[in-house]
């Protein structure tokens, strides 16, 4: 079709006249956008067909990856990559005099997410394609995804995000494939030739209606699935008040994480993840019977996996099939379920692990909880007969109590596989988190270490950077991110080096010229940027980084000889709404940027910058232009992180705690390579577990600490002199629960050693080199290769 950039401007051309009714000089960014997103939706549409039947065709296991996140970011930029077409369409488009950038600038993010969770879906979709391998995503087409972020006067302020205000190109909307799904009502119990039947009754019916976009993989003929689901009003609704119904109805796929602090609010969460999984569950089920007739082997042409315990009610939906509509033994429906469904944690935060009122649970899906309750009586059966009389642990470990459904145990008893997302954090749930599920179920535990997409976080991102690495390696490194591994002689190869520094500064510059358009702040281009993008989280000790800031300012006003190499920290993070704290800490950053950015005494040696509406967009040009990664959180705390991994790619090195994935990165790089410091997580977990330390000690004893979290509320942040005695008193009064003032001294002198090495270019290189060459076993390449072959069992 775009065999050469002729054909391709002919087509383009034709196309945008046709569809648009006007001249191509006349036309807009986004008429563009939209011409070019249909050319390559027709172009893959045959790949796309014939993916699916060849599938069907040759019977192969299909992978469903159910999540409530999926955080894609754009598509153009990476469809034009993985398809190869990139330099024909960008070299047709100048002759036309247009910038393929300018185009692709003008397409909303699909923000489908929050942060890691969502982008890991959407990483592992690109490697599940990539690597040709039947995988699909399941998830909800909310209407608007995570809130745009303003900042006004220092402080978060939230928007509607509106990622479908112009529609959405990749989409196909599938009326004729939607699936009926019930809430409310109740069940009717009786016998039928000798069998226990359930029959729903009253329900009230939702449509779910599917819209599949492609996912297209890296210089491959396969082109998979993503359906994302639209609730709406069933045709006849049997209701009393149609109005509000209509209005209840599409309440359900309208926003991501709706505010749950109200009961209000946990019903529509609760829908949302049956919403998901009735749905997807409802689809996969009907092709499958359409393929098989029956499901008696289901498991063995079918694995879902539930991306967190979010779309764990596909447990309970998928034996509600088996059994009511099957008419299967509870033992050959749990057998198949158990055997199809895989689960993956994310966390060991308690706030984060789900537990659902039994008050709200049972009336909103009463079907539904009688199963869970099955399954609880007999897990708890099972329990006794393994340890009779221990009470404490059956309580414990049940997945009804205390008039709470208790997700995180539904997933484990009801998967066949539960993994941890990085090697301490999978550590930790075995012996700590989940340490009675391990003891019972001991071969269901396992580790997938996370993995990023290379291709969109390097070759995408930094093209500049990729090319270089292509000059030294060849392009192997694209389909084997293992090959990158080949870098490591250049390390010490000085002219390899003179590039490397020169990309760098080159993307430097790119971010300098964006942080003085959106902030009005002109930096240093030769300064440090020491980066901290994330979500915002207590967890992940922004304030840390903050601490050290002040500190840092602190020292260069009092001591006119001291000196530091010059630095530009650099933030970026959303805090969840109703997160008042984390809103605090963004106040906090702008007004310690406030008064660093413009004071004429430290010379320039210190700027702070906040980006606003920190998104995947934006991360593509932060991540290339890092010297320094902030990867901070309180040891035992981060599952894994993945922008450790995108930042090293991108040749930053790392000042980190040994948490989450920082430990592999470590163990790759070794000890000259990375900036450790900090608390082990099992010094951490040793002093919760015995309340051993008080932060007033350290307050006391370190001056540095002192002044600067007295500074919190003493005046010195003069636009909010009040604002900051909450984080003042969750560093005493309330101890410190994340040990911010216990790895301060630690940090600050990890701090001065980045300072120091950076100042030696040659080493600091060398550092950067080392630190790429071993990103590779990063790629979720290789994290999807696990996955396939260690849980999923499928192949190419
Ligand atoms: C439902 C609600 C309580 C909830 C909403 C979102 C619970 C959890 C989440 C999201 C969690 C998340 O993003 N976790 C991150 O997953 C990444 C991918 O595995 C990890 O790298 C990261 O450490 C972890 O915080």
């Amino acid at each position: 079709m775009f065999a050469n950039k002729e054909e391709f401007k002919y087509t383009f051309l034709q196309r945008l006249e046709m569809v648009y009714g006007k001249r191509f000089s006349e036309s807009t960014a986004l008429d563009q956008y939209h011409t070019l997103g249909n050319m390559i939706r027709e172009h893959i549409s045959n790949h796309w067909i014939q993916t699916n039947e060849r599938n069907r065709a040759e019977h192969k296991k299909q992978v469903y990856y159910l999540s409530i996140e999926f955080l894609l970011g754009r598509l153009l930029g990476s469809y034009l990559m993985n398809l190869g077409i990139r330099d024909v369409v960008e070299e047709g488009l100048k002759e036309l005099g247009i910038q393929l950038r300018d185009i692709e600038e003008v397409e909303t993010d699909a923000g489908l997410g929050n942060g890691g969770l969502g982008r890991l879906a959407a990483c592992f979709l690109d490697s599940l394609a990539s690597l040709d391998l039947p995988g699909h995503g399941q998830g909800i087409r909310y209407k608007h995804g995570l809130f745009d972020q303003k900042i006004v006067n220092g402080y978060q302020v939230e928007l509607p995000e509106q990622w479908l205000r112009h529609g959405n190109v990749w989409e196909v909307r599938k009326e004729d494939l939607a699936i009926e799904v019930n809430f409310w009502g109740k069940v009717n119990v009786y016998t039928e030739n000798g069998r226990l039947k359930f029959h729903h009754i009253d329900a009230e019916k939702v449509m779910a209606v599917p819209y599949d976009m492609p996912v297209i993989g890296y210089d491959t003929k396969t082109v998979n699935t993503l359906r994302l689901w639209s609730a709406e009003p069933a045709k006849f609704p049997m209701n009393k008040n149609v109005m509000q119904y209509k209005r209840e109805t599409e309440a359900i796929s309208e926003f991501l994480y709706p505010d749950d602090a109200n009961d209000e609010g946990k019903i529509l969460r609760l829908k949302q993840q049956y919403f998901l999984v009735a749905a997807s569950i409802g689809s996969i089920v009907r092709e499958y019977r359409n393929r098989y007739g029956h499901l008696k082997d289901f498991h063995q042409h079918v694995a879902i996996h539930i991306n967190d315990t979010h779309p764990v009610l596909a447990i309970p939906e998928l034996m509600r099939i088996l059994l009511d509509e099957e008419e299967m033994s509870w033992e050959d429906a749990w057998y198949i379920t158990t055997n199809t469904i895989s689960y993956t944690n994310h966390t060991t935060l308690s706030e984060a692990l789900e537990k659902w009122p039994v008050y709200i649970f049972k009336p909103l899906l009463p079907r539904i909880y009688m199963i869970i309750e099955e399954i609880n009586e007999r897990f708890c059966r099972n329990l006794w007969e393994r340890y009779p009389g221990d009470w404490k642990r059956i309580e414990e470990m049940a997945i009804i109590a205390h008039g709470l459904v208790k997700m995180a145990h539904l997933a484990i008893v009801g998967c066949h596989s539960v993994n941890g997302v990085a090697k301490i954090h999978s550590e930790i749930l075995k012996h700590r988190e989940m340490k009675r599920f391990y003891e019972y179920f001991p071969e269901k535990f396992n580790n997938k270490t996370n993995g990023i997409t290379h291709r969109r976080w390097l070759l995408k991102a930094n093209p500049e950077l990729a090319t270089l690495v292509t000059e030294a390696i060849g392009t192997g490194w694209i389909k084997h991110s293992e090959q990158l591994i080949e870098l490591k002689r250049y390390a010490t190869d000085a002219s390899f080096k003179e590039e490397l520094a020169h990309v760098k500064m080159k993307r430097k510059a790119i971010l300098a010229k964006l942080i003085c358009e959106k902030t009005g702040i002109a930096i240093d281009e030769t300064s440090i940027f020491d980066v901290q993008v994330k979500r915002l989280h207590a967890y992940k000790r922004q304030l840390l980084n903050v601490l050290h800031i002040m500190y840092l300012y602190n020292r260069l006003k009092a001591d006119p000889n001291f000196t530091i190499y010059p630095r530009t920290f650099i933030f970026g993070a959303k805090a969840s709404p109703g997160y008042h704290y984390a809103k605090r800490i963004i106040k906090l950053i702008h007004s310690l940027a406030e008064k660093v950015n413009h004071d004429k005494q430290i010379k320039g040696q210190l700027k702070v910058v906040f980006l606003e509406n920190y998104r995947v967009s934006l991360a593509e040009k932060i991540f290339p232009a890092a010297d320094v990664s902030e990867q901070i959180s309180t040891a035992s705390k981060e599952a894994s992180g993945t922008g450790n991994m995108k930042f090293m790619i991108n040749g930053a090195v790392t000042i980190g705690t040994m948490d989450g994935a920082n430990i592999e990165i470590f163990e790759r790089v070794g000890s000259d390579n990375i900036f450790i410091f900090g608390l082990t997580a099992e010094e951490v977990l040793h002093y919760y577990e015995n309340g051993g330390y008080h932060s007033y000690e350290y307050y006391h004893h370190d001056q540095r600490i002192q002044q600067v979290v007295n500074q919190l509320v003493n005046g010195f942040f003069h636009d909010a002199y009040d604002h900051f005695e909450p984080i003042y008193d969750s560093l005493l009064a309330q101890n410190d629960q994340y040990f911010v003032l216990r790895d301060f001294a630690s940090y600050v002198e990890a701090q001065e050693k980045v300072g120091t090495a950076y100042e030696h270019q040659e080493k600091w290189l060398e550092m950067s080199a080392i630190n790429i060459a071993n990103s590779g076993y990063f790629s979720s390449d290789r994290t999807i290769r696990e996955y396939a072959r260690d849980i999923w069992n499928i192949h190419e």
